[in-house]
């Protein structure tokens, strides 16, 4: 349900000048939610500023709105902020130092390890993802969506549910997603955008990534490591999680999978992990300081990637007995 405080927030005239946020590491869910928040302001009469600390990966480029997406130093001078898909506000990047402690911050979404930092708090960790509850709002409002609106909520949609494969997806999920479709989006053009673009070379590199892919004695734990190399020469790879982790979870008899990217050679990780269902991996990130969903959490470690993974292995394994 739509917090009646969240409706009379935005409906406030004296509130006119919005930044609206996601989190970095830019994806559908996050970009669909943040850039269909604009517009519904936008259509409320009011100015939006969306403003990211991180790029636009290229698959995303085709979404209704991306080019308003600016990447400032700070923030520019606003009644009211927006974080939508955050757990915590130090999600949007730096320029969270920007948010001022006097204006109202409004955060919308999903993950169970929300913080609920803002003045105005939705958080709905049985929702999919943000953009289903971003179509909530448009309900709660009484707002007719346009079609470009509808191609960002389904993206997200589509993006965050894994194509309505993951427990997320609830019969509202469906229902919101054929609600969608009443506005003559092309399904098959948005899930080429995101899934069937890949360059030669991205394809060939998942190639040798799942073919490097280990596991542990038990085979409950599987593991893909991208070497900070391989990054650097397909940069791309950094924001293919989803397409990468997923030869480690398909594996039969894998409970855990574990994604872990070389941000800073020797310095730096970042651990992508994923759960069959039955080993809670929002509680296996939140030992080493990340967090997420039950099925889908991220961490980011300090040190060398052959620590890194002893650690981060060790714990899953011990979780999976
Ligand atoms: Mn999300």
């Amino acid at each position: 349900m739509v917090p009646k405080k969240l409706v009379a927030e935005l409906k406030r005239k004296d509130l006119k000048v919005f930044v609206v946020s996601a989190h970095i590491h830019l994806e559908g869910d996050a970009l669909g939610a943040e850039l269909a928040v604009a517009s519904l302001l936008k259509r409320m009469g009011k100015t939006v500023y969306c403003v990211n600390d991180d790029d636009v990966p290229e698959e995303y480029l085709f979404l209704p709105g991306v080019k308003t997406v600016r990447r400032p130093h700070a923030l520019p001078a606003y009644d009211a902020a927006v974080l939508v898909d955050c757990s915590d506000a130090s999600r949007i990047g730096k320029i969270s130092r920007f948010l001022r402690r006097d204006r109202p911050l409004i955060n919308i979404d999903h993950h169970i390890s929300n913080a609920r930092f803002g003045t105005v708090n939705w958080v709905d960790s049985r929702t999919s993802c943000a953009c289903e509850m971003v179509y909530q709002l448009f309900c709660a409002l009484g707002m007719r969506l346009n079609k470009a609106e509808a191609v960002l909520l389904y993206t997200g949609i589509l993006s965050d549910t894994g194509s309505f494969r993951y427990a997320s997806t609830s019969a509202a999920t469906h229902q919101a997603a054929a609600h969608l479709l009443r506005y003559g989006i092309d399904v098959y053009e948005i899930h080429r955008r995101l899934y069937e673009n890949f360059s030669y070379e991205t394809i060939r590199a998942f190639g040798r990534l799942a073919s490097a892919m280990q596991r542990d004695k038990t085979g409950k734990v599987a593991w893909i490591e991208v070497p900070a190399a391989l990054i650097k020469s397909q940069p791309v790879l950094a924001e293919q999680t989803d397409e990468i982790i997923r030869f480690a979870r398909a594996v039969k008899g894998v409970e855990v999978a574990l994604l872990f990217k070389e941000v800073r050679r020797g310095r730096e990780v970042r651990v992508n992990l994923r759960s069959r269902g039955r080993v809670d991996v929002n509680a296996l990130a939140a030992v080493f300081g990340g967090g997420g969903h039950k099925m889908a959490s991220g961490c980011t470690l300090k040190g060398a990637r052959k620590d890194v993974v002893a650690k981060v292995v060790a714990e899953a394994v011990r979780r999976c007995s």
